[in-house]
């Protein structure tokens, strides 16, 4: 694999589960793999659970990991071509890739929607150079459009939960034990829920993406449901095949998943509102997720990316449920990244 994106580049599917189950089973199977190897994990935005795992897998793996926060300590950069350098940056991008694919094996890149041009975004225009002229398999750690190692990480955490008939109380926060009875074909929903700041699209365009192969690329598949407001309709590149349903409680009714997670405007419909955050947040506070909504689900497992504004996307009784898989979701990250490091060290 040289690069990591789309779900298409991890191929099959089940092929893709059942190493993650390996590796769940000994993550340090293949210690051996990365010796003399180095990652290098670039950041241009804040992370702990991506830096955090990602850096995990690579030392499961036997491998160096350099981590660079780009604003931190580094030049700054200029991402433009043409642009005649007399700002406050001191470093192209063009210089800047070639020479940090000098020191590694791997490169990793986390660098956000800037919501400056909606093409440039979708265009993945600095995903897009570091492929182009790092010399090296590239893995993307949230782009301006995927987030494809948390999408990997939630199908592995909906496979584990699927079938399970006994509900625990919560580790940390106890609840009763509940039983529930799993569908054989899971119902999966992703939820827009408010946030007042504008976030970006790359974590329900993974997981689209990601929940639309499954329907049919895993054993037994799965039913996958999008709901949000009006005016969030995400781009067909990621959801085309998926059903949308406006109404929340109606999207909500018999699931067992709930994937919650904000957006701002994807633009598809009105491409000048790309990157907003449509009306006053305040005025979508009933699309908070709460018992409300949880009620008319099949004991739901309640599921987000992380970070999370609580009592903004999620009451603290709903995360605090035993039915939250939230802890778990993120511990699959050190999987996922596990999985996906190997398969780049083995095509080296
Ligand atoms: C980011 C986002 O919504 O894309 C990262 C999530 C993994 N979240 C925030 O910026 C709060
Ligand atoms: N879920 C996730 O990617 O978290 P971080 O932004 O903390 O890496």
């Amino acid at each position: 694999m040289k690069v990591f994106q789309h779900v298409s580049d991890i191929g099959n599917l089940q092929q893709a589960l059942a190493e993650a189950m390996e590796i769940k089973a000994d993550r340090y199977k293949y210690q051996s793999l990365g010796k003399n190897k180095t990652a290098m994990l670039i950041f241009f935005n804040n992370s702990l659970r991506t830096r955090l795992s990602t850096q995990k897998a690579a030392m499961n793996l036997g491998m160096n990991v350099i981590v660079l926060d780009v604003n931190q300590g580094a030049w700054k950069l200029e991402t433009e071509r043409g642009v005649i350098m007399e700002s406050d940056k001191s470093e192209h991008l063009l210089e800047a890739i070639p020479v940090m694919g000098c020191y590694c094996d791997l490169i990793g890149v986390r660098s956000f929607a800037r919501f400056e041009s909606r093409k440039d975004d979708y265009e993945e225009q600095i995903l897009n150079q570091f492929i182009k002229y790092s010399g090296r398999p590239v893995f993307f750690m949230e782009s301006a459009t995927v987030h494809p190692l948390q999408a990997f990480a939630d199908l592995i955490t909906i496979e584990e939960y699927k079938n399970r008939t006994k509900v625990e109380p919560n580790p940390l926060f106890g609840g009763e034990a509940i039983t529930r009875v799993p569908n054989k074909r899971p119902k999966v929903v992703l939820s827009w829920a408010p946030h007042p700041k504008a976030l970006p699209q790359a974590v329900p365009n993974s997981f689209a993406e990601w929940m639309i192969a499954a329907q049919t690329g895993i054993e037994g598949g799965l039913d996958f449901v999008i709901t949000h407001p009006e005016g969030y309709e995400l781009d067909p590149q990621f959801v085309a095949g998926a059903k949308v349903e406006y109404d929340q409680m109606k999207a909500f009714e018999g699931a067992d998943f709930i994937y919650a997670k904000n957006w701002s405007c994807p633009g598809v419909t009105r491409p000048a509102d790309y990157g907003k955050v449509l009306g006053d947040y305040h005025d979508f506070s009933e699309w908070t997720v709460g018992a409300r909504q949880m009620a008319v689900t099949n004991n739901a497992y309640f599921m987000h990316c992380l970070p999370v504004r609580r009592n903004m996307i999620v009451t603290d009784d709903v995360i605090e449920a035993p039915t939250s898989i939230v802890i778990p979701e993120a511990a699959n990250r050190e999987i996922s990244a596990t999985v996906v490091l190997k398969r780049m060290l083995q095509s080296l």
